[in-house]
């Protein structure tokens, strides 16, 4: 048992080792250190005995390959997972020491865009706790997600060097190195593995997210006195290159442009990750990889990983010489693959002649994939040429990635039912008609430890406090809530905590932006990456209306709101750093303006991520999910504001839908075209927003502020944003949907003045929320896709 005593002086002896300083010389980040540190003693042998456990009983493990990884913050997750948070708040409490201000101490690991990345992140927690066998493997970027600073009104983007002090969770691997080939002039590369525990919640499994770096193979450091002048800059140029490979995070998650140097970055993943698992299951288990898809899953993240099928042919047939029928049989019963969006744009396809100059035996193998499959649709389409023109792998002197991934894998699913709905009618049905049978659907989850435990630990309180601590293992036990949803006595409590985070986020916002908020007023949040089809911009629309309303008349009965948003920008997304520059032109204009009596204030937050997500979320009352239908696969902020119980204005779309079939009609304020509705208009182009524009006058109104000069503040900088929206065919349906979103604000306005109705809402939705944790989501995968078990009792110490 740790106590505090035993936490004060491990403390105070590990500052002196590391820092070499007594406590109150340390600063935030020497504190962090030493605390961090002392937990990687904690870990240890738990790592260890979690491998040999697994490789002992010859556990199948699953391997999730992704371009991104999103942890966040990692020192109070893997405390609280440990079940040592509690002594050491209050061992450091008696030392004087802020707890939250030590965390922050932590930089954030923001390998990742978005949704995506993020997504990976829970999937890892998850899967340790539940004591499952699965580990990640991605890319170790020196430079993350770019930093965004918002000058006059424009994102900047700063590198976010998150490796400039020591990365205290990470364990370099030297010894595990291994080679991955490239033509030249890249040539051969050296990929050193960094492991990162990832810590099971109150159980004793410790999984590893191995990240990989590239670097000079040792040969490069030759004897430079025998290299001519030539020699030696060829040398440098390969060094140069080698350590581009790992340098960046690409940070445009929308669309796909074909750069040669993410191309590599792929090919880098897959092919480090595969080698060192074969390497490690024939060390363990002897080499014969015909057994290969009983012994591990590899799991791709979207189509960034999906050369994984090629490498892994190639290593079957080039480097353990099977044949390519076995092989073939190996790989599609070990690769599954999940599709995260529907949007043209963002499907990755490759240059036939690209793909072929950096990695051509991978060519040469995708080509043979390609031939293979057509002759197999040849037989049983004969003669349909449009059909397997249009499933073919490669096709107008492209590799059409989503293409290769469908048919190199058992498995292929969506990541809500809308959405797997859409794959397996729209998007991907030819493929469904030829194998229904791979076609799945997996509904995403958060983790409910990191996004209610830690970033809301007075909610977590309350809860356990009202239905015991079963939830933490097993988030459908939430439900218990329900009988709360009524009580007055709960309800009080449960406005007390959302009180709480809400002045801490004010206190925040205070601080940094000299902004005051009035904490009695509606929070009002979208938070996410800025996308036209997430529609920003008609929520910014919203603000100029209800402006305009109280401008007219400013006894004009509202309830008071404040409007958060947050998110980063595609740094070539010209609308999409447009659309900031809006909101923050009209927070200039509104939030200076007496005449409407602190009614509205508007604010854009800069720099969201994950550690800025765990303050802004919990202070939310309302949780904008605002897409056009059918456009977001599912969206995982729904549920981390649903969950905090947060009331959702959203569109039918993703998993909003589920959240609705979850809670009920009367807690979830839906609006808008459905997805049918939606493609029915773009379909017959007979969806002219102009049409709109000319029938509705409030709306014609409010769009015109754009441009006419009603608006002090704005000049012609939004001209674009009033063309796009007019344009016949090509914004997100933003005026067709505007009608419909005004008369949802309206239904929450009339939901927050009961305020029994409300608190009974916000219960209800925290009630149901189990249902969205990831637990649930990667229990799915394991049970249906993976075919993996448990080596331990979920919660057995
Ligand atoms: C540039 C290119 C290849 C690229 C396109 C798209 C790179 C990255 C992306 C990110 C996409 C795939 C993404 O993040 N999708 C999001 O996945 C989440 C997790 O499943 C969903 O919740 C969310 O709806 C979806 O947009």
């Amino acid at each position: 048992m740790l106590t505090k005593e035993h936490c004060k002086t491990a403390l105070q002896e590990r500052l002196l080792a590391l820092a070499g300083t007594s406590l109150d010389e340390a600063s935030a980040s020497d504190k962090y250190a030493a605390l961090a540190s002392l937990v990687r003693d904690y870990i240890g042998q738990r790592w260890v005995d979690t491998t040999r456990r697994y490789d002992d009983q010859r556990q199948k493990q699953v391997y999730y390959f992704s371009m991104e990884f999103l942890p966040g913050r990692l020192l109070d997750t893997n405390l609280s997972n440990l079940g040592i948070r509690d002594v050491w708040r209050e061992a450091l409490a008696e030392l004087d020491i802020d707890y939250t201000e030590l965390l922050s101490a932590e930089h954030d690991a923001g390998l990742g865009n978005g949704g995506l990345g993020r997504l990976a992140a829970c999937f890892l927690d998850s899967l340790a706790a539940l004591g499952l066998p699965g580990h990640g493997c991605g890319i170790r970027y020196t430079y993350g997600l770019f930093e965004q600073a918002i000058v006059d009104g424009v994102q900047v983007e700063k590198p976010d060097s998150w490796l400039k002090d020591l990365n205290i969770w990470e364990y370099r691997k030297t010894g595990k190195a291994v080679l991955v080939e490239f033509a030249p002039p890249l040539g051969i590369v050296k990929a050193v593995p960094y492991d990162i525990p990832v810590i099971g919640f109150d159980n004793r499994t410790v999984n590893t997210l191995r990240l990989w770096s590239a670097e000079v193979r040792d040969e490069f450091c030759v004897n430079y006195s025998s290299l001519g002048p030539e020699d030696y800059r060829k040398l440098l140029e390969y060094k140069n290159g080698v350590e581009a490979i790992s340098q960046i995070l690409y940070p445009d998650d929308r669309y796909e442009e074909g750069r040669q140097l993410r191309l590599v970055q792929e090919y880098f993943l897959v092919s480090a990750g595969l080698k060192s698992i074969i390497r490690h299951i024939k060390r363990k288990q002897g080499s014969d990889l015909r057994r290969l898809a009983d012994q591990i899953a590899v799991h791709i993240n979207d189509t960034h990983p999906a050369l994984a099928i090629p490498e892994l042919m190639r290593i079957l047939m080039d480097e353990e010489g099977l044949g390519w029928d076995e092989a073939w049989d190996i790989t599609i019963h070990t690769i599954s693959y999940t599709n995260h969006t529907v949007l043209p744009e963002a499907l990755e396809k490759w240059p036939v002649g690209q793909l072929q100059s950096l990695l051509p035996r991978i060519y040469e193998i995708i080509h043979e994939i390609n031939e293979r499959f057509c002759a197999e649709l040849w037989q049983r389409y004969p003669g349909d040429w449009d059909r397997i023109a249009a499933m073919a792998v490669i096709a107008d002197g492209f590799v059409k990635m989503a293409h290769l991934a469908v048919a190199g894998s058992y498995s292929v699913n969506g990541v809500a039912a809308l959405h797997s709905d859409i794959l397996k009618n729209d998007l991907l049905n030819l493929f469904y008609q030829h194998a229904p049978q791979k076609f799945n659907n997996k509904t995403n989850g958060i983790t409910h430890r990191r996004w209610l435990l830690t970033a809301n630990p007075g909610l977590a309180g309350l809860i356990t406090g009202t239905i015991g601590p079963t939830w933490l293992h097993r988030p459908d036990h939430l439900t218990e809530l329900l009988p709360f949803a009524t009580s007055t006595t709960f309800q009080q409590k449960l406005a007390a905590v959302k009180q709480d985070r809400k002045e801490a986020l004010a206190k925040f916002i205070f601080d940094r932006y000299h902004l005051a908020l009035d904490t009695r007023s509606l929070f009002d949040i979208q938070v996410k990456r800025i996308h036209a089809y997430k529609r920003q911009l008609l929520n910014a629309l919203r603000i100029m209306d209800l402006y305009r309303l109280l401008k007219d008349n400013p006894q004009l009965d509202i309830l008071p709101r404040t409007f958060i948003f947050a998110g980063k920008a595609a740094p070539g997304y010209y609308l999409a750093k447009k659309v900031i520059q809006l909101i923050v032109t009209l927070a200039k204009q509104i939030n200076s303006d007496t005449a409407i009596q602190d009614k509205l204030k508007v604010i854009f937050l800069e720099n969201y991520n994950v550690s800025l997500a765990e303050l802004i979320i919990p202070a939310a009352d309302i949780s904008e999910q605002i897409s056009t239908a059918g456009k977001e696969a599912s969206g995982t902020g729904n549920m981390k504001f649903m969950m905090n119980g947060a009331v959702t204005v959203g569109t039918l779309d993703g998993a909003n839908v589920e959240i609705r079939e979850a809670v009920g009609d009367e807690n979830i304020v839906i609006f808008g075209l459905t997805a049918e509705e939606v493609a029915a208009c773009y379909q017959t182009g007979r969806c002219n927003p102009l049409t709109v524009y000319n029938q509705n006058e409030r709306i014609r109104h409010c769009v015109n502020q754009l441009i006419d000069g009603s608006l002090p503040v704005i000049g012609d900088e939004f001209k674009p944003l009033y063309d796009y929206l007019l344009h016949p065919g090509g914004a997100f349906l933003e005026l067709q949907d505007f009608a419909a979103y005004l008369e949802a604000q309206e239904r929450l306005d009339r939901l927050f003045r009961n305020d029994r109705a409300r608190w009974q809402v916000a219960t209800t939705n925290i009630a149901h929320s189990g249902r969205f944790s990831s637990d649930r989501t990667v229990t799915e995968y394991a049970d249906a896709i993976w075919h993996i078990r448990p080596s331990e009792s979920p919660a057995s110490l």
